[in-house]
């Protein structure tokens, strides 16, 4: 395994997490102690733009984390066994104790901590920021499940797990930090036979020609280069990662957007995200593969 940071752009997207306290993300997860970094979907209850003005933005702010924490949810629920055909997970049941899950750019660790809820198994977060990976071990540590939820300081480019030795990843908004081709030859390492791939992730559409301007102003705001959405199935096939389904989750997740961008806690991020999907030149993905 070479050095964590191998690049001057890596250097510089662990120096924006490492330094990023935006209320959007604490003030959020304050609520319940579940701190994400991803965006909501599904339908918000827009009764919280009325009423008292005193607990009007404590309502507000409520309802945003429980958008993303529902996001969250959707994505997990593609490692539940499915209906109909193999189980998956090279393995002939659901998910359960004895296996691994990787979250691949985890963040404060919400979704890991809802994976370790649901599946009960352990639970490898990996981040090249430092402060994301002492803030979530912390957690794993009040939480008490410290034993099973682990967040290392690792690269996803090159993680130094064992081969085969996980049951399935996600990466939940962010592959726009890395080359896709690097990171599903890592995945497919990785994965053992049947294990699953799920990814949420912006990306721009390939039919509205290149990056618009709206995109171009994501990438600003969070130092990542939005790949197009050809980009996804090219790097997939060339890593034997097989897609069984993808999901536009755009319609869903705009609703969210207007919420935020009525809120105390917008950033300025909320006109671009919702000019990019509303035009059509970006749309917000959900990948889910199988590792052959
Ligand atoms: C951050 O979530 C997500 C990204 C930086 C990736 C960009 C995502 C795309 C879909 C393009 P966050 O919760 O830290 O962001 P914010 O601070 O805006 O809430
Ligand atoms: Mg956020």
């Amino acid at each position: 395994m070479t050095a964590v940071l191998r690049t001057a752009y890596q250097k510089s997207i662990a120096e924006y997490w490492d330094a990023e306290r935006d209320p959007v993300n604490i003030r959020l997860g304050d609520v319940d102690g579940l701190y994400h970094h991803h965006y909501g979907i599904g339908e918000p209850d827009l009764s919280v733009l009325e009423g008292p003005a005193e607990t009007r933005e404590a309502r507000i702010i409520e309802e945003l984390h429980r958008l993303e924490t529902a996001q969250a949810h959707l994505l997990l629920d593609q490692f539940e066994p499915r209906e109909f055909g193999p189980q998956g997970f090279g393995q002939p049941g659901p998910l359960g104790a004895s296996s691994r899950l990787m979250d691949a750019g985890s963040g404060r660790g919400g979704t890991s901590f809802l994976a370790n809820q649901r599946f009960g198994c352990q639970v490898d977060g990996v981040s090249i920021s430092q402060q994301q990976v002492d803030f979530a071990s912390n957690q794993a540590v009040e939480r008490g499940v410290d034993g099973q939820v682990q967040f290392h300081f690792r690269n996803m480019l090159d993680t130094g797990f064992p081969t085969g030795s996980m049951n399935g990843i996600w990466t939940n908004e962010t592959t726009m930090y890395v080359d896709l081709f690097e990171l599903y030859k890592e995945f497919s390492r990785l994965l053992a036979f049947g294990g699953r791939y799920v990814n949420i992730t912006g990306c721009y559409n390939d039919l509205t020609g290149g990056r618009s301007k709206a995109v171009i102003q994501i990438d600003e705001k969070y130092t990542c280069n939005v790949h197009p959405r050809s980009a996804y199935f090219k790097a997939l096939a060339a890593n034997n990662l097989v897609p069984i389904s993808v999901v536009d989750l755009t319609p869903h997740t705009i609703p969210y957007w207007e919420l935020r961008q009525k809120s105390s806690v917008a950033t300025g991020v909320e006109d671009p995200f919702l000019t990019a999907y509303k035009e059509g030149s970006f749309h917000y993905l959900m990948i889910i593969a199988d590792k052959v």
